[in-house]
């Protein structure tokens, strides 16, 4: 059983855990018509609604497919599942308060996850989501076995940085071999892993994460064009560049977060410098105003000559990112420019063009960086404008994505009504419904004046 979830419960009644995770911190700066508690414990009966359908129809597999009630893995389609969504969902499982729930998760995974595995897997997602859940876990729950399968992982990813003759990782290794493969590679798979290195190497008295982290960020940054531009596709074993896009959006979208990250949580001043370094770039050559609304542009790396008008979903992350910074004036311009295609089409498309709001992809695979943002603005300047944003987010998603079993991707988002997809990403655990979560609660378990979310929404600074 989960020692540490077991002595939280001892410690506190039900009815105390529920009135210690509501209302506890005066979150919004001035008085609202809104009930933000209702819409809090709208938040968290979805998402107790939601576990009880997973719990009864995919226990154990990553993910639940929502429409059909039926199960699915991610990262081994033939399995074994790791039980993603569960890893997924630990911290907002306690955020929530909801520590039955949780109890019932630990107790799966401590005595089901193993990794000695022979197959590969896809390195950046295994660690923006189980390394980083599993450490969250550890965080949320104080129960060491966590923290041992997270550190029994990210050893396995190893092997990723250490073969690589730049330091920059494959994209798959091998769990039980460390065999390697796929060097073509882009910069959010190569520099996204401080946060969760980093943590684990404090946690473990091991430096070599944190420095295998670094430097694989490192050999991006080495690699910038004399405009401070890196492009979106490199061959890590030759250093060489494939492409010349560059972009703040996938696929480098949260090698940028993750620099940012790295000063924020380990005080580490090269990352601070590269980060400014990038987002002074950024801010001079791929901002661009249409109609007065700020967006990023894909430009070409060396030039700064303007490549494409597209605009895909997951750029929305960019908002926040600016904020935690302080760049609180280009924060606020981008996220109002994505709040104008969420009041245009409710559910934001994957991809637009942003002079015209043409779709390029009308679909929306449940995405969390619009909430990711209004959350990350909220948390910086406790403005009502943008939990208000991140409710219509949530009313939305309610509305569109709820399925007989769960929450599910659009597959069409101009239907009416939406066509929905059978699958539901894990990140959906981790993600916006821990964002909305947080911006209506109030709750006593979170530091809202200092903590850390990595990409994946997990929170590795701040659970109280
Ligand atoms: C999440 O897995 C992470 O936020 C990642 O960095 C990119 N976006 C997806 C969800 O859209």
């Amino acid at each position: 059983m989960n020692k540490g979830v077991k002595l939280t419960l001892k410690r506190r009644t039900f009815l105390q855990s529920l009135a210690g995770t509501l209302a506890a911190v005066p979150v919004a700066a001035k008085p609202s018509a809104m009930d933000w508690q209702a819409a809090a414990e709208s938040v968290r009966a979805e998402m107790a609604w939601a576990w009880r359908n997973y719990v009864e129809r995919a226990f154990g597999h990553d993910q639940i497919k929502p429409v059909s009630g039926g199960a699915e893995e991610f990262f081994f389609p033939n399995g074994p599942g790791l039980g993603l969504s569960m890893v997924e969902a630990l911290d907002t499982l306690y955020l929530m308060g909801l520590d039955a729930e949780l109890e019932s998760a630990v107790s799966w995974i401590t005595r089901n996850l193993r990794f000695d595995i022979d197959d590969y897997i896809q390195v950046f997602e295994t660690n923006i989501r189980m390394v980083g859940g599993l450490l969250s876990g550890w965080m949320a729950t104080k129960d060491k076995r966590l923290l041992d399968l997270a550190h029994d992982l990210a050893t396995r990813l190893m092997p990723a940085f250490t073969k690589s003759p730049t330091g920059m990782p494959y994209r798959f290794v091998n769990l039980r071999t460390g065999a390697v493969r796929d060097p073509v590679s882009f910069p959010a798979e190569i520099g996204s892993y401080i946060p969760e290195f980093g943590t684990l190497g404090k946690a473990v008295g091991d430096t070599r994460f944190f420095d295998a982290a670094k430097a694989a960020s490192k050999g991006c940054f080495d690699r910038r064009s004399k405009l401070d531009l890196i492009p979106d596709t490199i061959d890590i074993e030759t250093g060489q560049w494939k492409s010349r896009r560059a972009t703040i959006g996938p696929p480098s979208d949260s090698y940028y977060e993750y620099l940012w990250g790295g000063w924020f949580l380990f005080g580490d001043g090269d990352l601070k410098k590269w980060f400014e370094i990038f987002t002074a770039a950024a801010l001079q050559h791929q901002a661009v105003r249409v109609g007065g609304r700020l967006w990023f542009a894909q430009v070409d790396y060396e030039t700064g000559e303007l490549r494409d008008h597209h605009q895909s979903e997951l750029a929305a992350f960019y908002a926040g990112l600016l904020a935690k910074a302080g760049h609180m004036a280009h924060a606020r311009d981008y996220l109002e420019s994505w709040a104008v295609v969420q009041a245009k089409y409710r559910v934001l498309p994957e991809g637009f063009d942003f002079r015209t709001f043409a779709f390029e992809r009308a679909t929306n695979e449940l995405r969390p960086e619009f909430a990711d943002s209004c959350s990350a603005l909220f948390f910086a300047d406790r403005s009502d404008h943008w939990r208000e944003l991140g409710r219509v987010h949530f009313e939305n998603m309610k509305a569109t994505s709820r399925a007989p079993y769960g929450y599910a991707s659009i597959a069409d988002i101009t239907t009416g009504p939406m066509k929905q997809s059978d699958s539901c990403p894990g990140y959906w655990w981790a993600e916006q419904m821990k964002y909305y979560w947080l911006m209506f609660s109030g709750t006593k378990r979170f530091d809202y004046d200092r903590h850390y979310l990595s990409t994946e929404g997990k929170v590795l600074l701040g659970l109280k």
